[in-house]
C-alpha cells in the first residue's frame, strides 16, 4: 500500500534477535566479520562435542522443522544417523516460493557464510578435514529454476537428479531414501540457523525461550497492510496481536479484516485472533498454522473474494500436474471462484432443483 514504509531490517544488536543477531552488525561479504561474531562458533564445538552429543543436544532443544511441517529435527536426524553402510546427504531446503515467505532469502543474502563455498574453501573450512574436525565435508549449491513445487522434498531431489521436478511417493522418507536414493537429513535453512543456538548455548538455555512446546524464536514474514512490513523474530508465544503492533500496525482504513497465517496454503484468521499466542499448538487448536512464517494482514478495504481467487490462480499455475486431483481439481476450484467472483457471493450457487436426488 501506498502509506506503507519501506522494507526495514530489524535493529541491529536488538538482545532479543537471536537468529537475525548478525544481521545489520556483521558484514555479510567478510568471513573475518562473520568469526568476529560468533560464526563457526557452533562448528568447533560440535567437532569437540562429537556426533552423539549433537543429536542428543537437538533432540533435547525440541527444535522443530520451520519449512511448515513443523517436524521434530531430532527425530529425522537420528533416522538418518541410524542409516550406515550408505553415503549419506544433508540438503538445506532453499527453495522459498510460498507466496509471502521471504525469510531464508534474508538470511541468505545478509548472513551468507554457509553459502560463501569459495572463502570457506580457501580457508580450510570446507573439504578435506573441514575446519580441522577431522570430516570431510563439503558444500554445493544447486540453482532451481523457480517451480514452486519443486521445494517440496522429494520433488527437489527428481529435480537434483536432473529428472522433472514430480513428487515421489512417502514413504520411505528421506532419512532412509533422500538424494541419490541414500540417506538425507534434508532441512529448512531457518531449522539449521536454530542448530547454532543449540550447540552454542545448550538445550537449556535455547528452551529458556518461546513455549514447553513450541521452544525458540520464530522468523515471521509479515507483508500486506502493516505499517512496516518485512522479517520479525518473536519469541514463540508472542500474540499475534502484538507482532502486528510491532510492525507498527494496520495502514489504509487502519482497522483489520483478515491475517493470512502460515502461507497460502495456510488459513485465515479474522480481527478475533488478535489474543492468539504464536506457538505451534495453539495455532494448531485455533485450526490455522504458522506455516512457513507467513503473516499477510489485509485492511478492512480488500476484496477477500479477489485475494482467494488469485491464490487459486496461483496454485493453478504452480500445479506440478502430476495428479489429477490437482491438475484438474486446481482448475474446477479456480474456474469456481471466479463464477462465484462474478454472483458477488463467497457462497455456494443454490443447487437447481432437478440435482436433487429423489427419496
Ligand atoms: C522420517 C518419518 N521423516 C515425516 C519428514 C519429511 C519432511 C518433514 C515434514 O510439507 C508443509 C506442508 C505445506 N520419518 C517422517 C519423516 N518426515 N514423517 O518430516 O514432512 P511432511 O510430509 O509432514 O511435510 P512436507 O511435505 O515437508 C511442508 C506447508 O509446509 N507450507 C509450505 C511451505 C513452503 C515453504 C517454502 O516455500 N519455503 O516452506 C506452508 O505452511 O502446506 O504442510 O522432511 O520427510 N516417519
Amino acid at each position: 500500500p501506498a502509506d506503507a514504509e519501506p522494507f526495514e531490517l530489524p535493529q541491529a544488536g536488538d538482545p532479543s534477535l537471536r537468529l537475525l543477531r548478525r544481521i545489520g552488525t556483521a558484514d555479510p561479504e567478510s568471513l573475518e566479520s562473520y568469526i568476529a561474531h560468533g560464526g563457526y562458533e557452533a562448528l568447533r564445538r560440535a567437532g569437540q562435542m562429537g556426533a552423539e552429543a549433537v543429536l542428543e543436544a537437538v533432540a533435547a532443544s525440541g527444535l522443530s522443522g520451520r519449512g511448515g511441517a513443523a517436524f521434530p529435527t531430532g527425530v529425522k536426524w537420528r533416522a538418518v544417523a541410524a542409516e550406515t553402510g550408505r553415503p549419506k546427504h544433508v540438503v538445506a531446503n532453499c527453495d522459498e516460493s510460498e507466496p509471502g515467505t521471504f525469510k531464508d532469502r534474508i538470511v541468505m543474502e545478509q548472513d551468507p557464510f554457509a553459502g560463501a563455498i569459495e572463502r570457506l574453501r580457501t580457508a580450510g573450512l570446507l573439504g578435506p578435514d573441514a575446519a580441522g574436525t577431522g570430516h570431510d565435508f563439503d558444500i554445493a549449491i544447486w540453482r532451481g529454476a523457480g517451480a514452486y513445487i519443486c521445494g517440496e522434498e522429494t520433488a527437489l531431489f527428481n529435480s537434483l537428479e536432473g529428472f522433472r521436478g514430480e513428487p515421489r511417493n512417502k514413504p520411505p522418507f528421506p532419512t532412509t531414501h533422500g538424494s541419490v536414493g541414500e540417506p538425507t537429513a534434508i532441512n529448512n535453512p531457518e531449522t539449521l540457523l536454530n542448530v547454532l543456538d543449540v550447540i552454542i548455548e545448550g538445550p537449556d538455555a535455547y528452551r529458556s525461550r518461546g513455549t514447553e512446546r513450541s521452544p525458540g524464536t520464530k522468523l515471521l514474514c509479515l507483508s500486506g497492510n502493516v505499517r512496516r512490513s518485512g522479517l520479525y523474530e518473536v519469541p514463540f508465544g508472542t500474540t499475534l496481536g502484538d507482532l502486528l503492533a510491532l510492525a507498527g500496525g494496520i495502514t489504509g482504513t487502519g482497522e483489520l479484516q483478515a491475517v493470512l497465517m502460515g502461507g497460502a496454503a495456510g488459513s485465515f484468521v479474522g480481527p478475533d485472533s488478535l489474543g492468539l499466542p504464536l506457538t505451534l499448538e495453539d495455532t494448531r487448536a485455533a485450526g490455522t498454522t504458522l506455516g512457513s512464517g507467513v503473516v499477510m494482514a489485509f485492511d478492512t478495504s480488500v476484496d477477500m473474494t479477489d485475494v482467494v481467487v488469485r491464490i487459486a490462480e496461483f496454485f493453478r499455475n504452480e500445479s506440478c500436474g502430476q495428479c489429477v486431483p490437482c491438475r484438474v481439481g486446481a482448475v474446477r476450484q479456480h474456474e469456481t471462484l471466479v463464477q462465484m467472483q462474478k454472483r458477488g457471493s463467497l457462497s455456494p450457487a443454490p443447487r437447481p432443483s432437478s440435482t436433487t436426488w429423489p427419496r
